[in-house]
Protein backbone atom coordinates (compact mmCIF):
# COMPACT_ATOMS: atom_id res chain seq x y z
CA UNK A 1 0.00 0.00 0.00
CA UNK A 2 1.56 3.13 -0.61
CA UNK A 3 1.31 5.76 2.05
CA UNK A 4 1.32 8.99 1.35
CA UNK A 5 2.90 12.01 2.64
CA UNK A 6 4.87 15.56 2.89
CA UNK A 7 7.46 17.03 5.54
CA UNK A 8 5.70 20.13 4.39
CA UNK A 9 3.53 19.25 7.77
CA UNK A 10 5.60 20.36 10.10
CA UNK A 11 5.52 24.05 9.24
CA UNK A 12 2.23 23.35 11.22
CA UNK A 13 3.62 23.30 14.76
CA UNK A 14 4.38 25.33 17.69
CA UNK A 15 0.27 26.51 17.35
CA UNK A 16 -1.77 26.46 20.77
CA UNK A 17 -5.70 25.76 21.40
CA UNK A 18 -8.30 26.21 23.85
CA UNK A 19 -9.15 23.37 26.05
CA UNK A 20 -10.72 23.31 29.84
CA UNK A 21 -10.90 27.23 29.23
CA UNK A 22 -7.27 27.03 29.21
CA UNK A 23 -4.93 28.01 26.42
CA UNK A 24 -2.61 24.51 25.74
CA UNK A 25 0.13 23.28 23.23
CA UNK A 26 -2.07 21.82 20.82
CA UNK A 27 -3.28 17.94 20.98
CA UNK A 28 -2.96 18.24 17.23
CA UNK A 29 1.15 18.05 17.19
CA UNK A 30 3.62 16.77 14.35
CA UNK A 31 5.20 13.95 16.94
CA UNK A 32 1.93 12.32 15.71
CA UNK A 33 2.93 11.93 11.83
CA UNK A 34 6.16 10.81 13.10
CA UNK A 35 5.47 7.72 15.50
CA UNK A 36 2.46 6.58 12.62
CA UNK A 37 5.75 7.04 10.24
CA UNK A 38 8.40 4.61 12.19
CA UNK A 39 5.34 2.45 12.77
CA UNK A 40 4.64 1.38 9.41
CA UNK A 41 8.33 1.93 9.01
CA UNK A 42 8.36 -1.18 10.87
CA UNK A 43 5.79 -3.76 8.70
CA UNK A 44 5.98 -4.95 5.35
CA UNK A 45 3.63 -2.65 3.48
CA UNK A 46 3.90 0.42 3.07
CA UNK A 47 5.99 2.66 0.44
CA UNK A 48 6.31 6.11 1.47
CA UNK A 49 6.04 8.76 -1.59
CA UNK A 50 5.60 12.32 -1.26
CA UNK A 51 2.13 14.25 -3.06
CA UNK A 52 1.51 15.63 -6.30
CA UNK A 53 0.26 19.46 -6.19
CA UNK A 54 -3.11 19.81 -7.74
CA UNK A 55 -3.76 23.83 -6.84
CA UNK A 56 -6.90 24.85 -5.70
CA UNK A 57 -9.36 24.21 -7.85
CA UNK A 58 -10.31 20.56 -6.15
CA UNK A 59 -10.66 22.32 -3.19
CA UNK A 60 -12.79 24.56 -4.50
CA UNK A 61 -15.54 22.10 -5.37
CA UNK A 62 -16.42 21.25 -1.76
CA UNK A 63 -15.28 24.76 0.11
CA UNK A 64 -16.02 28.13 -0.83
CA UNK A 65 -13.39 30.81 -2.58
CA UNK A 66 -14.31 33.29 0.09
CA UNK A 67 -13.02 30.64 2.79
CA UNK A 68 -10.00 29.22 1.20
CA UNK A 69 -8.84 32.75 0.43
CA UNK A 70 -9.34 33.32 4.09
CA UNK A 71 -7.10 30.69 4.65
CA UNK A 72 -4.47 31.79 2.28
CA UNK A 73 -4.43 35.16 3.59
CA UNK A 74 -4.91 35.19 7.56
CA UNK A 75 -1.30 34.26 9.27
CA UNK A 76 -0.39 37.68 6.63
CA UNK A 77 -3.12 39.56 7.86
CA UNK A 78 -2.81 38.41 11.59
CA UNK A 79 1.06 39.57 11.51
CA UNK A 80 0.11 42.64 9.74
CA UNK A 81 -1.10 43.57 12.72
CA UNK A 82 1.96 43.59 14.89
CA UNK A 83 1.15 39.89 16.58
CA UNK A 84 4.28 37.89 16.46
CA UNK A 85 2.51 34.80 18.20
CA UNK A 86 -0.22 31.79 16.81
CA UNK A 87 -3.64 33.14 15.73
CA UNK A 88 -6.49 31.71 17.75
CA UNK A 89 -10.23 32.73 17.50
CA UNK A 90 -12.00 33.99 20.11
CA UNK A 91 -15.14 35.66 18.68
CA UNK A 92 -17.88 33.77 17.19
CA UNK A 93 -21.66 34.78 16.25
CA UNK A 94 -24.93 33.92 18.59
CA UNK A 95 -28.13 32.73 16.55
CA UNK A 96 -29.80 35.82 15.02
CA UNK A 97 -26.84 37.76 13.98
CA UNK A 98 -25.79 38.26 10.64
CA UNK A 99 -24.04 35.31 8.84
CA UNK A 100 -23.76 37.14 5.41
CA UNK A 101 -21.20 39.61 5.78
CA UNK A 102 -17.48 38.59 6.10
CA UNK A 103 -16.23 41.02 8.52
CA UNK A 104 -12.60 43.09 7.46
CA UNK A 105 -10.24 42.73 9.68
CA UNK A 106 -8.71 39.80 11.04
CA UNK A 107 -10.51 39.28 14.26
CA UNK A 108 -14.02 39.36 12.88
CA UNK A 109 -12.80 36.65 9.57
CA UNK A 110 -11.33 34.31 12.06
CA UNK A 111 -14.65 34.20 14.18
CA UNK A 112 -16.68 34.23 10.59
CA UNK A 113 -14.49 31.22 9.29
CA UNK A 114 -14.62 29.01 12.43
CA UNK A 115 -16.64 27.27 15.01
CA UNK A 116 -14.54 27.05 17.57
CA UNK A 117 -10.89 27.71 19.46
CA UNK A 118 -9.16 24.58 17.92
CA UNK A 119 -8.41 25.92 14.57
CA UNK A 120 -4.82 28.02 15.34
CA UNK A 121 -2.86 29.03 12.63
CA UNK A 122 1.09 29.79 12.66
CA UNK A 123 3.22 31.21 9.59
CA UNK A 124 3.21 27.31 7.78
CA UNK A 125 -0.44 26.20 8.38
CA UNK A 126 -2.00 26.96 5.19
CA UNK A 127 0.96 25.22 3.74
CA UNK A 128 0.94 22.07 5.57
CA UNK A 129 -2.95 22.25 4.83
CA UNK A 130 -2.42 22.34 1.01
CA UNK A 131 0.37 19.38 0.97
CA UNK A 132 -2.63 17.66 3.28
CA UNK A 133 -5.00 17.98 0.58
CA UNK A 134 -2.76 17.37 -2.05
CA UNK A 135 -1.90 13.84 -0.35
CA UNK A 136 -5.72 13.07 -0.53
CA UNK A 137 -5.55 13.70 -4.00
CA UNK A 138 -2.35 11.82 -4.87
CA UNK A 139 -4.40 8.87 -3.08
CA UNK A 140 -7.32 9.55 -5.71
CA UNK A 141 -4.65 9.50 -8.78
CA UNK A 142 -2.93 6.65 -7.23
CA UNK A 143 -6.46 4.62 -7.14
CA UNK A 144 -7.92 5.92 -10.37
CA UNK A 145 -4.41 4.27 -11.91
CA UNK A 146 -5.62 0.75 -10.77
CA UNK A 147 -4.53 0.82 -6.88
CA UNK A 148 -6.42 -1.24 -4.51
CA UNK A 149 -6.15 0.88 -1.71
CA UNK A 150 -3.98 3.80 -0.57
CA UNK A 151 -3.14 5.94 2.68
CA UNK A 152 -2.98 10.01 2.98
CA UNK A 153 -1.51 10.63 5.56
CA UNK A 154 -2.66 14.12 6.17
CA UNK A 155 -1.71 16.40 8.88
CA UNK A 156 -3.76 18.76 10.06
CA UNK A 157 -6.65 16.42 9.61
CA UNK A 158 -9.76 17.47 7.88
CA UNK A 159 -13.48 16.01 9.29
CA UNK A 160 -14.92 18.51 10.76
CA UNK A 161 -14.33 21.06 8.39
CA UNK A 162 -17.58 22.38 6.34
CA UNK A 163 -17.56 24.14 3.03
CA UNK A 164 -16.98 27.84 4.78
CA UNK A 165 -15.58 27.00 8.43
CA UNK A 166 -12.64 25.48 10.10
CA UNK A 167 -12.72 23.97 13.73
CA UNK A 168 -12.06 20.98 15.70
CA UNK A 169 -8.24 21.19 14.17
CA UNK A 170 -9.64 20.75 10.45
CA UNK A 171 -9.06 23.30 8.07
CA UNK A 172 -9.88 21.79 4.61
CA UNK A 173 -11.70 18.83 4.41
CA UNK A 174 -9.33 16.28 2.87
CA UNK A 175 -11.80 13.55 2.84
CA UNK A 176 -14.41 15.28 1.30
CA UNK A 177 -12.01 16.61 -1.39
CA UNK A 178 -11.03 13.28 -2.21
CA UNK A 179 -14.78 12.12 -2.51
CA UNK A 180 -15.24 14.86 -4.64
CA UNK A 181 -12.42 13.83 -7.15
CA UNK A 182 -13.35 10.90 -7.31
CA UNK A 183 -16.98 11.65 -8.74
CA UNK A 184 -14.87 14.14 -11.03
CA UNK A 185 -13.16 10.45 -12.14
CA UNK A 186 -16.21 8.75 -13.28
CA UNK A 187 -17.41 6.76 -9.74
CA UNK A 188 -20.97 7.22 -9.83
CA UNK A 189 -21.22 6.56 -5.73
CA UNK A 190 -18.68 7.20 -2.90
CA UNK A 191 -19.02 6.09 0.55
CA UNK A 192 -16.76 7.76 3.82
CA UNK A 193 -16.83 5.96 6.53
CA UNK A 194 -15.92 8.22 9.68
CA UNK A 195 -14.50 6.06 12.54
CA UNK A 196 -12.65 9.61 14.17
CA UNK A 197 -13.72 9.06 17.81
CA UNK A 198 -15.49 12.24 17.22
CA UNK A 199 -18.41 12.90 14.43
CA UNK A 200 -17.38 14.48 11.13
CA UNK A 201 -19.83 17.12 11.02
CA UNK A 202 -17.85 18.94 8.10
CA UNK A 203 -18.09 15.38 6.11
CA UNK A 204 -21.63 14.87 6.83
CA UNK A 205 -22.89 18.66 6.11
CA UNK A 206 -20.77 19.38 2.53
CA UNK A 207 -22.65 16.22 1.67
CA UNK A 208 -26.12 16.13 3.39
CA UNK A 209 -28.14 17.17 0.26
CA UNK A 210 -26.18 14.65 -1.85
CA UNK A 211 -27.31 10.70 -2.41
CA UNK A 212 -23.95 10.11 -4.23
CA UNK A 213 -21.85 10.15 -1.62
CA UNK A 214 -22.79 8.01 1.45
CA UNK A 215 -21.60 9.79 4.91
CA UNK A 216 -21.37 6.89 7.63
CA UNK A 217 -20.21 8.14 10.63
CA UNK A 218 -19.26 6.12 13.85
CA UNK A 219 -18.50 8.64 17.30
CA UNK A 220 -18.83 9.65 20.45
CA UNK A 221 -22.33 10.69 21.43
CA UNK A 222 -22.78 14.86 20.58
CA UNK A 223 -24.46 14.87 23.66
CA UNK A 224 -21.79 14.08 26.10
CA UNK A 225 -19.07 15.20 23.32
CA UNK A 226 -17.77 17.60 20.70
CA UNK A 227 -18.82 19.17 18.46
CA UNK A 228 -22.00 18.64 20.69
CA UNK A 229 -24.42 20.36 18.37
CA UNK A 230 -24.11 17.60 14.99
CA UNK A 231 -24.14 13.87 14.53
CA UNK A 232 -27.22 12.90 16.39
CA UNK A 233 -29.45 9.72 15.18
CA UNK A 234 -32.11 11.64 13.40
CA UNK A 235 -29.86 13.11 10.88
CA UNK A 236 -30.63 11.50 7.86
CA UNK A 237 -29.94 13.73 5.14
CA UNK A 238 -32.02 16.06 3.45
CA UNK A 239 -33.74 16.41 0.06
CA UNK A 240 -32.21 14.38 -2.67
CA UNK A 241 -29.69 13.12 -0.34
CA UNK A 242 -32.49 12.09 2.32
CA UNK A 243 -31.22 8.45 3.51
CA UNK A 244 -27.76 8.67 2.62
CA UNK A 245 -26.18 9.80 6.04
CA UNK A 246 -26.07 8.05 8.74
CA UNK A 247 -24.78 8.45 12.40
CA UNK A 248 -23.92 5.58 15.10
CA UNK A 249 -23.40 8.13 18.48
CA UNK A 250 -21.71 5.56 21.38
CA UNK A 251 -21.56 6.64 25.27
CA UNK A 252 -18.47 8.02 26.59
CA UNK A 253 -17.00 4.41 27.79
CA UNK A 254 -17.29 2.47 24.66
CA UNK A 255 -15.01 -0.85 24.10
CA UNK A 256 -15.07 -2.70 20.98
CA UNK A 257 -18.10 -4.99 21.61
CA UNK A 258 -20.13 -1.71 21.27
CA UNK A 259 -18.21 -0.44 18.74
CA UNK A 260 -17.60 -3.03 16.85
CA UNK A 261 -21.37 -3.52 16.49
CA UNK A 262 -21.69 -0.34 14.91
CA UNK A 263 -19.15 -0.86 12.43
CA UNK A 264 -20.73 -3.90 11.81
CA UNK A 265 -24.08 -2.42 11.07
CA UNK A 266 -21.97 0.86 9.31
CA UNK A 267 -20.34 -1.70 6.62
CA UNK A 268 -23.38 -3.32 6.39
CA UNK A 269 -25.07 -0.29 5.09
CA UNK A 270 -21.78 0.94 2.95
CA UNK A 271 -22.32 -2.41 1.15
CA UNK A 272 -25.91 -2.66 0.13
CA UNK A 273 -25.07 1.10 -1.14
CA UNK A 274 -22.91 -0.58 -3.43
CA UNK A 275 -19.86 2.20 -3.60
CA UNK A 276 -17.69 2.36 -6.47
CA UNK A 277 -15.03 3.27 -3.85
CA UNK A 278 -14.89 3.83 0.13
CA UNK A 279 -13.10 6.44 1.61
CA UNK A 280 -12.10 5.81 5.61
CA UNK A 281 -11.79 8.63 7.60
CA UNK A 282 -9.16 7.34 10.01
CA UNK A 283 -8.92 8.86 13.46
CA UNK A 284 -7.54 6.42 16.22
CA UNK A 285 -8.73 8.63 19.15
CA UNK A 286 -10.80 5.93 19.76
CA UNK A 287 -8.02 4.57 21.82
CA UNK A 288 -8.20 3.67 25.38
CA UNK A 289 -5.44 6.20 26.31
CA UNK A 290 -6.33 8.85 24.56
CA UNK A 291 -5.79 11.99 26.38
CA UNK A 292 -8.94 13.82 24.99
CA UNK A 293 -11.49 10.94 24.57
CA UNK A 294 -13.08 8.51 26.13
CA UNK A 295 -13.80 5.29 24.44
CA UNK A 296 -11.83 2.28 25.56
CA UNK A 297 -10.65 0.67 22.42
CA UNK A 298 -7.15 -1.66 22.54
CA UNK A 299 -4.17 -1.68 20.07
CA UNK A 300 -5.85 -5.24 18.73
CA UNK A 301 -8.97 -4.12 18.10
CA UNK A 302 -7.48 -1.72 15.19
CA UNK A 303 -6.20 -5.14 13.57
CA UNK A 304 -10.13 -5.92 13.32
CA UNK A 305 -11.46 -2.63 12.46
CA UNK A 306 -9.09 -2.97 8.99
CA UNK A 307 -10.17 -6.79 8.53
CA UNK A 308 -14.36 -5.64 9.10
CA UNK A 309 -13.45 -2.83 6.29
CA UNK A 310 -11.52 -5.10 4.07
CA UNK A 311 -14.45 -7.28 3.97
CA UNK A 312 -16.67 -4.80 1.89
CA UNK A 313 -13.98 -5.66 -1.11
CA UNK A 314 -13.63 -1.85 -2.34
CA UNK A 315 -10.73 0.12 -3.25
CA UNK A 316 -10.40 2.28 -0.09
CA UNK A 317 -8.87 5.45 0.49
CA UNK A 318 -7.30 5.71 4.28
CA UNK A 319 -7.36 9.72 5.24
CA UNK A 320 -6.14 10.70 8.30
CA UNK A 321 -8.04 12.06 11.09
CA UNK A 322 -7.35 12.09 14.78
CA UNK A 323 -5.67 10.46 17.59
CA UNK A 324 -3.65 12.06 20.18
CA UNK A 325 -2.21 9.39 22.46
CA UNK A 326 1.23 10.23 20.60
CA UNK A 327 2.92 6.67 21.96
CA UNK A 328 0.54 4.52 20.43
CA UNK A 329 -0.92 6.04 17.48
CA UNK A 330 1.56 4.56 15.47
CA UNK A 331 0.69 1.26 16.03
CA UNK A 332 -3.43 1.85 16.16
CA UNK A 333 -3.04 3.02 12.72
CA UNK A 334 -0.39 0.41 11.18
CA UNK A 335 -2.73 -2.49 13.02
CA UNK A 336 -5.70 -1.17 11.34
CA UNK A 337 -3.81 -0.92 7.18
CA UNK A 338 -2.42 -4.53 8.79
CA UNK A 339 -6.12 -6.18 9.30
CA UNK A 340 -6.91 -4.52 6.32
CA UNK A 341 -4.19 -5.77 4.17
CA UNK A 342 -4.17 -9.47 5.44
C1 LIG B 1 -9.78 15.64 14.17
C2 LIG B 1 -10.12 15.58 15.63
O1 LIG B 1 -10.02 14.53 16.24
N1 LIG B 1 -10.49 16.73 16.22
C3 LIG B 1 -10.86 16.75 17.60
C4 LIG B 1 -11.09 18.11 18.16
C5 LIG B 1 -11.52 18.05 19.60
N2 LIG B 1 -11.46 19.30 20.25
C6 LIG B 1 -12.25 19.51 21.45
C7 LIG B 1 -12.11 18.41 22.46
C8 LIG B 1 -12.75 18.82 23.78
C9 LIG B 1 -13.02 17.63 24.65
N3 LIG B 1 -12.79 17.86 26.03
C10 LIG B 1 -11.73 17.03 26.54
C11 LIG B 1 -11.51 17.14 27.99
C12 LIG B 1 -10.20 16.47 28.32
N4 LIG B 1 -9.80 16.69 29.68
ZN1 LIG C 1 -11.25 13.01 16.60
Amino acid sequence: MKIIHSPRHLGHSGHVELMNGQVVPAFEKPERVAMILNAVGERPFGTLIEPAAHGLDPLLKVHEEAYVRFLASAWQMWTADGRDFPALPSFWRAPGMRTDLEPESIDGKLGHFSFDAGCCMVAGTWDAVQAGADSALTGVDLMAGGEKSAFALCRPPGHHAHAATMGGYCFINNAAVAAQAFRDLGAARVAILDVDYHHGNGTQAIFYDRPDVLVCNIHADPAQEFPYFLGYTDETGAGAGEGFNANFPLRWGTDYAGWGAALDTACTRIADYGPDVVIVSLGVDTYKDDPISQFKLDSPDYLKIGARIAALDRPTLFVMEGGYAVEAIGINVANTLEGFLQ
